[in-house]
């Protein structure tokens, strides 16, 4: 049994089948650009689809692009924002759209936050810049921006306009089915820092913010499913949430999204044994924390330099322990180049090749178990057919890894029929008995350059 599937810790699709999300943030490079859209083109986008087999994407959007000037929406924006988005769903990849922010916004210095929603502007330069970036949330002006957005009692129009500017998105979208959820926040931060630490931002604040935006965005969509964040600061790291459970109103679609970012990523190092301990009580916290939500999980965001030594190995074991888990995920970037998982002429990276492995896109019945020996390349997986449920079982055997040379065995029944979808980088089963134990196995049989 995958340790996150409680019964309602799964994302299911409009078919009722099980699915797993397995994509790329697109694009950090949006944050402070003219327009605010990623680098990406249609030809991108299909790349994802037919060559790496990604079913999913996290889509970067930004309160500030949506209502850059106090009550005015940028529909222009938006409709840039939808276009790009059914590049995505019209080939029937999930998307998942990620209000943006880091350093609050735009009025001291970082993205997410209109100017006009900060009565702080950026005057003065504390932290150094050559610090990590995500020290800039130290700043004296960033951290009051913060506290005035959460504290809410004295500023509530701020969480207003961003409820209002959802709102906008939402209804855009709302009848997308493969428009799969909202990520409420990237990386809520409560400015200051022993009340973040010590759980009363997360208890309070952050809490009670969510209870004003999911009930706002379930009076007009109670389809998509409402993908939450625990506070960043520290939980990134691996620090337990103090997010008390979060719930949903008139249905339960729940998706709890935090990041991983071990400290060895950021802060000298290179990945080691006790990373992998601490990746590990990473995992432990948040399978605790998205059961008590009950709530399916997905890793929102992870990345690294291929420059780091043991890279490989690091997400070899983050992405092994994300398939015992179920977990969903977005590796960050998709931006070329740094940490992408394709260089700067667009050309496949160290990265890529580290990040694809066949996963079950889609399973008509309950998924037990799924799992890549980084080794052999080969996939197992176990689950119990449900034939109440129309639609093939869908199991993503990416073509940059596979070039389409591999070979499938079924076992537990021989009642089914399955091809393997060149179109797609999937392979299609229909299993014709109901709630039997089937399993799957899928290995290379060339020598594929690729790995
Ligand atoms: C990073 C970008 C970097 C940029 C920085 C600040 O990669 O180029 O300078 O944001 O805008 C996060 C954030 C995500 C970060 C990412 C990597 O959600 O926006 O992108 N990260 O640092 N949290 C932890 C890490």
């Amino acid at each position: 049994m995958l340790i996150g599937f409680t019964a309602k810790g799964q994302i299911k699709d409009s078919f009722g089948r099980t699915i797993i999300l397995h994509g790329l943030n697109t694009a950090g490079g949006a944050k402070h650009i003219p327009g605010h859209q990623p680098w990406i083109t249609e030809a991108d986008v299909n790349r994802e689809y037919a060559n790496f087999g990604f079913n999913a994407v996290r889509y970067l959007i930004f309160w500030g692009a949506i209502e850059p000037e106090k009550d005015v929406y940028e529909t222009l924006y938006l409709q840039e924002v939808k276009k790009r988005v059914e590049w995505y769903t019209s080939r029937k990849m999930y998307v998942v759209l990620d209000m943006h922010q880091d350093v609050y916004g735009y009025g001291v210095g970082g993205n997410g936050a209109p100017e006009w929603a900060s009565t702080q502007t950026k005057t003065q330069n504390l932290i150094p810049d050559k610090w990590p970036w995500w020290m800039q949330n130290l700043e004296p002006k960033v951290k009051r921006s913060y506290v005035e957005f959460f504290k809410y009692k004295n500023k509530k129009d701020l969480q207003e306009h961003y409820i209002k500017a959802w709102l906008k998105v939402v209804d855009l979208f709302k009848d997308n089915p493969y428009v799969i959820g909202y990520d409420l926040m990237n990386e809520p931060h409560g400015g200051k820092i022993v009340k973040t630490l010590s759980g009363g931002f997360e208890r309070k604040w952050l809490g009670n913010f969510y209870k004003r935006l999911i009930p706002a965005i379930r009076a007009v969509d109670t389809t998509r499913y409402i993908f939450f964040e625990p506070r960043s600061f520290g939980v990134n790291f691996g620090m337990k949430s103090h997010l008390k459970k979060v719930n949903d109103v008139s249905v339960h679609k729940l998706v709890y999204a935090p990041h991983c970012y071990m400290k060895f990523v950021d802060v000298g190092g290179d990945y080691k044994n006790k990373d992998k301990r601490a990746l590990g009580k990473w995992f432990k916290r948040r399978d605790a924390e998205a059961a008590k939500h009950e709530s399916a999980m997905y890793i929102g965001e992870y990345g690294l330099s291929p420059s780091k030594k043991g890279f490989d190995k690091y997400l070899q074991d983050m992405l092994n322990m994300a398939d015992a888990s179920g977990a969903s995920w977005a590796y960050w970037s998709s931006d070329p180049g740094g940490w992408g998982p394709l260089d700067g002429n667009k050309n496949p990276s160290p990265i890529l090749y580290q990040i694809l492995r066949p996963y079950p896109w889609a399973v008509s019945g309950q998924i037990l178990s799924y799992q890549t020996n980084t080794t052999t390349r080969v996939f197992d997986m176990d689950f119990i057919s449900d034939t109440t449920i129309a639609e093939n079982t869908i199991i993503a055997v990416p073509k940059e890894l596979f070039s389409n040379d591999y070979k499938v065995i079924v076992t537990g029944t021989t009642n089914y029929t399955g091809h393997i979808d060149i179109a797609s980088n999937a392979y299609y089963l229909s299993v014709g008995e109901h709630n039997i134990k089937v399993h799957v196995q899928i290995y290379p049989v060339s020598n594929s350059k690729n790995y």
